[in-house]
């Protein structure tokens, strides 16, 4: 056959090096890039997730114009959009009638499902190749995870390492230490000024994306008025030098610690450019590897930086893989209380929750330890539905692709999984919350008060956790101190926890039906 190899690049896959482009010239290649409906609302995105996509994909189109490919694009507003990848490839192979189509494969299981269809459906050779911008190749992992009965992160981030020879002296971690998570667990201080994220100006092209994403995403969650996210691969890369310089010093020191109206404090940031492509990750590894070694970071801040990203990102993604399909309706702790409205509104007197939903309107972003200890925790303790919560997370994040979503949501944060990701919940009263924040000074409950009226919530729902998932969770070697407390309480006491919780929980409005699916 002749005629050009038709390469579809998706949303998530804009990165010059993309494996489908690998062994292609500009030549006898058609690129295919699609906005389409399926994608925009398959679950009702936060209004900047979709502006960025679409716009990085505008930009990217650009780029690979400049670098002399041909690129069919087609616009989420043209009147022959099928509406779909589907609809779209077919109509592409119509046109240009290609001798094949090669695909890098997808991040999702629902497109990937969709991408097998192509072979069976397409009158010509479909090649799916791997995604090789991840350190881990998929059967790596699967022969890593093969026959271990613990798949811990730790052990995992651990060969990683060794891979990548990152923070490595010949087989030996550097400092003596694979991890020095005991000094990266500062609280905020009085006074903690993080220094401003960069915010990106807008170009005609993001000017043209966010108009159109107002007028037809307009009852969509989130605002986008404060949309300054980098779209092009120069801006993600100034993100990138600004991260390294002003953040990366302390990203250890305050990983963890939480400060209301600060948003970003001494994280990164960069999720959004690293998921879809603008920036590599073992790239941006090794840049920060590099701030260590010259002298201008400290080595616990600097490890603990790869670490998320050679250690949990890659474990994350690898996990998707091995746990899909059933991953998404893991329910292990059978918990099935609909998501509360406030996930949406924000209107809630628990300050923490508030201000966490506000950034999340606000940015499409949360810091880790939002996501995972207040709006994660309070899933969790309140024992909201898994599929509820993971809905939510895929909505309202710029980061937000499953694979990457539903095993933090389904594992790390809920536990739906029975534990195959982490070893044991993280379930936390208010005085976690209160020693890594400064939420509870001027919160509407008293954090010390643990029950009835004017206590804080959390305080009750931890106890109300544990016991409801006594028989499923007792047996577990982490939870044996909070559970003997437990049992040294008077029933009495138990029982004030117990109604305390009971009392609040009646108190949640369920969220309106359409918020995160039509
Ligand atoms: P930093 O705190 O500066 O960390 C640096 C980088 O490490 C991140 O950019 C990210 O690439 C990586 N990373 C850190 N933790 C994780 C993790 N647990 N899993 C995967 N990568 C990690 N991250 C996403 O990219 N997309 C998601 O949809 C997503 N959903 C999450 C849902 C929940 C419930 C939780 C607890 C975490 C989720 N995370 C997700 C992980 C993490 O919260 C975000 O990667 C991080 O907040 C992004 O902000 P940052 O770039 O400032 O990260
Ligand atoms: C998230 C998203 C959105 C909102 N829109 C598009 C789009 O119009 N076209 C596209 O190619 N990709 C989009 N994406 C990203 C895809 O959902 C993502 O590539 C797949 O889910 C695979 O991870």
């Amino acid at each position: 056959m002749t005629g050009p190899v038709l390469v579809p690049i998706l949303g998530d896959q804009l990165s010059p090096d993309i494996s489908s482009l690998a062994d292609r010239t500009p030549e006898d290649t058609v690129v295919l890039m699609m906005e389409v409906a399926e994608e925009t609302t398959y679950v009702r995105h936060h209004k900047a997730k979709i502006a960025l996509i679409l716009s990085a994909m505008r930009h990217f189109a650009e780029e690979l114009r400049a670098a002399g490919w041909t690129v069919d694009y087609i616009k989420l507003d043209d009147p022959e959009n099928s509406g779909s990848f589907s609809g779209e490839v077919a109509r592409a192979v119509e046109r240009h009638r290609p001798r094949g189509v090669q695909v890098t494969e997808p991040g999702e299981w629902r497109v990937r499902n969709a991408m097998d269809q192509w072979r069976t459906d397409l009158p010509l050779r479909v090649r799916i190749l791997p995604d090789t911008r991840f350190v881990c190749p998929l059967p790596d992992f699967y022969e890593w995870a093969a026959g271990r009965k613990e798949l811990r992160m730790e052990w995992f981030y651990r060969e990683m390492r060794r891979k990548t020879g990152l923070l490595m002296e010949g087989d030996k971690p550097v400092g003596g230490r694979w991890n020095f998570d005991a000094e990266n667990r500062g609280g905020p201080e009085a006074g903690l000024q993080p220094p401003a994220l960069p915010v990106f100006e807008h170009d005609a092209l993001t000017r043209e994306v966010l108009d159109l994403v107002s007028a037809r995403f307009a009852k969509h969650f989130g605002s986008l008025d404060k949309f300054g996210w980098p779209v092009t691969r120069a801006e993600a890369e100034a993100a990138r030098d600004d991260f390294l310089k002003y953040r990366l010093p302390l990203f250890g020191k305050y990983q963890d610690a939480m400060v209301a109206g600060e948003d970003f404090l001494f994280h990164a940031a960069l999720s959004p450019a690293i998921n879809i492509g603008l920036l590599d990750p073992l790239d941006l590894c090794r840049r920060a590897e590099t701030e260590w070694r010259e002298g201008r970071a400290p080595l616990e801040a600097v490890e603990g930086f790869i670490r998320q990203i050679i250690g949990w990102r890659e474990y994350i993604r690898g996990m998707y893989w091995l746990e899909m399909p059933g991953l998404a309706d893991a329910n292990g702790l059978e918990a099935n209380r609909p998501l509360p409205d406030f996930y949406w509104t924000g209107e809630t007197p628990m300050r923490c929750l508030s201000d966490c939903v506000r950034t999340t309107q606000e940015n499409a972003y949360a810091h880790h330890i939002q996501r995972l200890m207040v709006l994660g925790n309070f899933a969790l303790l309140a024992g909201l539905k898994p599929q509820d919560v993971a809905d939510w997370y895929l909505v309202v994040y710029a980061d937000a692709f499953e694979w990457v979503e539903l095993p933090n949501v389904a594992g790390m944060v809920l536990h739906a999984d029975k534990g195959r990701l982490a070893s044991k919940p993280y379930a936390a009263s208010g005085a976690y919350i209160d020693r890594m924040s400064d939420y509870c000074g001027k919160c509407a409950f008293n954090v010390k008060k643990k029950t009835g009226d004017g206590a804080c919530p959390f305080n009750a729902l931890y106890w109300h956790f544990l016991a409801r998932n006594e028989a499923k969770l007792a047996g577990y070697h982490r939870l044996a101190q909070p559970y003997a407390t437990w049992r040294r309480m008077s029933e009495d006491k138990q029982a004030e926890y117990l109604e305390s919780a009971e009392a609040f929980l009646a108190t949640l409005e369920p969220a309106e039906v359409g918020w995160a699916r039509n």
